[in-house]
């Protein structure tokens, strides 16, 4: 506490001399300068990562759906907008009680789906999930109409730094149970965010 206040005291001595220094017949500039500083600093710096989401016919691995890119790096203590763009029409069903078709972890409880407010996306709809369960967050992401895109726009905080895996929760790769291939493979259905 008293290194702040021998810092807020230095600051405003600074802060007077700037005064002095300028122009005596307008006193106000220097503090209103000084709190915009302030709020500048103060305020959550936003990023926005671009993700887009393509089948495996477009990179000819049919089967094999991919988020472009699959890893990325984010500053510690921002807020994260996340804009997922899928060219995706194929559904992944979940059971209608799976965690993963509800909005979590972000900043607000909804996410937006072609800029509609949306707090779950229906079982039968659901193509993908973009999930960090070490961040709590879960953004579904429904199928897109045939022949057009989808786009669905989340933020969160990364407040926590470190290496974060993240994976999509809907069964949309090979095999019997949609499990397979993609979904285990980093680089299409899991990757990592890096927080730092
Ligand atoms: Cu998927």
């Amino acid at each position: 506490m008293r290194r702040t206040k021998w810092a807020l005291a230095a600051g405003a001595g600074v802060l007077g001399v700037a005064i002095l220094a300028g122009c005596g017949s307008q006193p106000a500039a220097g503090p209103q300068g000084s709190n915009a500083v302030q709020v500048q600093a103060l305020a959550p710096r936003v990023v926005t990562e671009h993700l887009t989401i393509v089948t495996g016919k477009m990179i000819h691995k049919p089967g094999w759906p991919q988020f472009q890119p699959s890893t990325f790096t984010v500053p510690k203590g921002a807020t994260v907008r996340l804009v997922i763009t899928s060219y995706d029409d194929g559904t992944a069903p979940l059971p209608a009680n799976s965690p993963f078709l509800k909005v979590q972890g972000l900043v607000t409880p909804d996410e937006t789906v072609n800029g509609q407010p949306v707090s779950a996306v229906a079982p039968d709809q659901v193509a993908h999930t973009f999930t960090i369960p070490a961040l709590g967050v879960n953004v579904p992401i429904p199928a897109a109409p045939t022949g057009k895109t989808v786009t669905v726009t989340a933020e969160f905080v990364a407040q926590k730094a470190g290496t974060f895996t993240w994976q999509c929760e809907a069964p949309c790769g090979t095999g019997a149970s949609g499990w397979g291939g993609p979904m285990i493979t980093p680089g299409y259905m899991t990757g990592t965010v890096t927080v730092q």
